[in-house]
């Protein structure tokens, strides 16, 4: 068992002396070797000794996705390369993704995360797990291989996609854990029962899903699909990774791994931050990063924190799943999509005008993405070549930069709507299927 007990089940009281102690150290870590927080948080007059109770955190700006964006690719590491074992990225508003490094001692702790959160629902060294997340630049596959491996269960680094072989694995190596997408695993019990494998013929328990939302209708059918007992985890690569915070066995909350990230709860259009159980953006402190530490990062994603200690004995925070996000950022296939990069890639095709609408759908469980573009010039459309050549050179660009295939249709010259207000690019028709 990966239970740490004396941590996860601290008094609330020690919890927060602790997280003190770490936002302290973290602060005058940042100061002292990011110039970026040496002089934002010079700016603000910040320093650790200004910080005398979790509160005075209020004091700390916040920093963005932008902030990382704008000191690409390593502006923002803490170490020299020397010290950085791994590097990992997602994807940015722009063409360039986000860019994160980790030291060896924030791979362990990152291992630890996961392991924890692994362990909270009852895997153990006995298990065989199957990661069908992509191995990669994402940090889902990775970050769950080591937690697993701490554990000590048996990992299948199979990645994602091939689900034939997938199902065909599940059975033959006896997969007791399977780690990926809900979707992914929801299309992976289809496939797995039109191969004609029947739920006896496996061994799987448990399900650990994460990397978007789940409704709780799709986890009952992936749970009925495959006859096993999931949980949702949650986190992001600028954090972290996976290992941020996860369920237990009780499914009423996931458990952030608080002695490593202090969250608030902020009014997304104010800033300011709102008292404990109200509902808002989620923004995180790292408190123990050395590659790249982050204070006060707004993830977008909203939801609720609850403090009060679980049925499981841990005291440590839980947030409600994910509700939505305070931007336009999409998750498609696991992938984070942000409307921007298309407009970037439109801009950067000639021929094309900047009117365009993102259709989402999903069949068998999966996301599809249609991106509908205006042509400029009305006698393109007497050209069957040129259209074909264009419509080519846009799904090649947006495959690159989006890292995902997208279906491109082409309409006439003043097709697509205008709007007078906020132009509703997106129609997402994406609905759990019956
Ligand atoms: O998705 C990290 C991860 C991998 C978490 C595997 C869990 C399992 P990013 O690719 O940086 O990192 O995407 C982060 O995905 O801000 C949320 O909007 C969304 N997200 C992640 N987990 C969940 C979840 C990984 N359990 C973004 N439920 C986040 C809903 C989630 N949304």
């Amino acid at each position: 068992m990966f239970f740490q007990k004396d941590i996860e089940t601290m008094p609330r009281s020690e919890i927060e002396a602790l997280q003190l102690a770490r936002l302290k150290a973290q602060v005058k870590y940042c100061i002292d070797n990011v110039p970026f927080y040496n002089k934002r948080l010079t700016e603000a007059g910040v320093t650790a000794d200004k910080i005398k109770t979790l509160s005075d955190i209020q004091y700390i700006p916040y920093t963005t996705k932008a902030d990382i964006r704008d000191n690409y690719p390593y502006g923002l590491f803490a170490v020299p390369m020397k010290k950085i074992v791994r590097i990992h990225a997602s994807s940015g508003t722009t063409g360039k993704p986000t860019v994160v490094g980790y030291t060896r001692n924030d791979i362990n702790i990152w291992s630890d995360c996961v392991a924890r959160l692994c362990a909270a629902v009852g895997v153990n060294d006995n298990d065989v797990a199957q990661i069908s997340f992509g191995y990669g630049l994402f940090t889902g596959a990775l970050g769950l291989h080591y937690g697993l491996e701490k554990l000590g269960c048996a990992v299948i680094p199979i990645s994602s996609g091939n689900t034939k072989k997938q199902a065909m694995i599940l059975k033959d190596f006896g997969t007791t854990v399977l780690i990926s997408t809900p979707s992914y695993a929801m299309y992976m019990s289809e496939v797995a029962h039109e191969c004609g494998i029947s739920n006896d013929e496996l061994k799987l328990r448990i399900g650990l899903f994460g990397s978007e939302g789940c409704t709780p209708a799709l986890r009952d059918k992936i749970e009925q699909g495959f006859g096993l007992f999931s949980t949702d985890n949650y986190g992001m690569s600028e954090l972290m990774g996976p290992g941020v915070s996860g369920e237990c066995e009780y499914r009423c909350g996931l458990h952030f791994a608080e002695d490593h990230f202090l969250p608030e709860i902020i009014n997304s259009e104010t800033g300011d931050v709102l008292p404990h159980g109200e509902k808002g953006e989620l923004v995180i402190t790292t408190l123990t990063k050395e590659g790249i530490p982050m204070l006060r990062y707004r993830t977008k994603d909203i939801t609720r924190i609850h403090y009060d200690t679980c049925k499981c004995g841990r005291t440590h925070a839980r947030m409600e799943k994910v509700q939505g996000r305070s931007d336009d950022m999409l998750k498609i296939r696991g992938v984070n999509v942000f409307p921007s990069q298309i407009e970037d890639v439109m801009a950067n095709i000639e021929g094309i005008s900047p009117h365009y609408e993102l259709i989402l759908t999903r069949k068998n469980y999966t996301d599809y993405l249609e991106v509908r573009i205006e042509i400029n010039d009305e006698r393109l459309l007497e050209s069957f070549s040129d259209l074909e050549r264009l419509q080519k050179e846009a799904v090649d660009k947006l495959k690159t930069v989006l890292g995902i295939q997208a279906k491109v249709t082409l309409v006439a010259p003043r097709s697509i709507q205008r709007y007078e207000g906020k132009a509703k690019r997106i129609i997402d028709n994406r609905t759990d299927e019956a």
